[in-house]
């Protein structure tokens, strides 16, 4: 089972300059392929299926993918955040007749704009849904690791792409901070098939051939240390990722370490009203009147 902690797992900048068309282009790392969906139901689903997870040399693993996919609900979550962000201020409040939604009629994504009230739906930077079918759960170990491994190059480079589509503070904050999140799963899915076969896979990275502190974002993360740490995203189990998660990390050689619990994170970002949108829906008095029948005193 899940617990929720209402906070993020970093602070993103206020939001400054709308982007819608960068909002577009981040939607790709929430629900394209390699985004942020695929990992998440890929690692949640490897979870929920292993045999014989009581077995010591099996626990590793099990902990290593389950600690791993309870991050990536705060990365679907976290990427959403930067799509809301990229809207605030898109549109400016008036009167139907006067079109108030014109500016956003050539957004490369008038999904968000009709549908969704200005903010994130699980589909790619072309606007389609995310599909089940891009996650793989095969019942193999050694298979399901190299997947994960693969999937976490696929969902880097990716990132290096968006990173490169657009220098809007919010958008290259997320994608610096999950770049350095994903190569701490990249990293460790190496090392967990390392565990398992004896290969050393993760001598292999970083694919492609540029190291994460090219990027300025994904460089503040490092010197946090934050390349080097796994988060246990549990009060008390799945300890045994520390089985895994230990040595030193190739890129500088200090010790990479398990942080017991999740990151400090920072606050979620409260969206405005948006009249022009209908969202959400209430206003003014109607707050009175709900906040009363709830029993809450203003
Ligand atoms: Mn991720």
């Amino acid at each position: 089972m899940y617990l929720r902690i209402d906070r993020l797992q970093i602070s993103i900048p206020a939001p400054k300059d709308p982007d819608p068309n960068a909002a577009a282009a981040l939607q790709e790392l929430l629900g394209g392929k390699f985004g942020e969906m695929t990992t998440l139901m890929t690692y949640t689903y490897q979870s929920f299926n292993y045999r014989l997870h009581k077995n010591p040399a099996v626990k590793p693993f099990r902990a290593l993918v389950s600690n791993i996919a309870t991050e990536e609900l705060g990365h679907i979550e976290l990427v959403s955040a930067g799509v809301n962000a990229l809207y605030v201020g898109s549109t400016k409040t008036a009167p139907p007749e006067q079109t108030p939604l014109k500016p956003l009629k050539d957004a490369r994504n008038t999904y968000h704009v009709i549908n969704t009230g200005l903010t994130a739906f699980p589909m790619d930077s072309h606007g389609a849904p995310w599909r089940g079918d891009y996650i793989f759960v095969s019942g193999s170990l050694e298979l399901d690791l190299l997947f994960n491994f693969f999937l976490e190059v696929g969902a880097r480079l990716a990132k290096m792409r968006v990173y490169e589509m657009t220098d809007n503070p919010v958008a290259r904050e997320i994608a610096g901070y999950l770049l350095v999140r994903g190569g701490v799963h990249a990293m460790a899915y190496g090392k967990a098939l390392e565990a398992l076969t004896g290969v050393e896979v993760w001598r292999m990275l970083p694919i492609p051939k540029v190291e994460n502190s090219k990027f300025p974002e994904a460089a503040k993360y490092e010197k946090m240390g934050i390349h080097r740490t796994l988060y246990r995203f549990s009060p008390a189990d799945y300890k045994e990722v520390e089985l895994i998660w230990r040595g030193t990390h190739p890129q500088d050689n200090q010790p990479l370490v398990v942080h017991d619990g999740p990151p400090e994170g920072g606050e979620y970002p409260e969206l405005p009203e948006v009249p022009e949108e209908f969202a959400p829906g209430l206003s003014g008095d109607d707050f009175v009147r709900v906040a009363k029948r709830l029993g809450i005193q203003l």
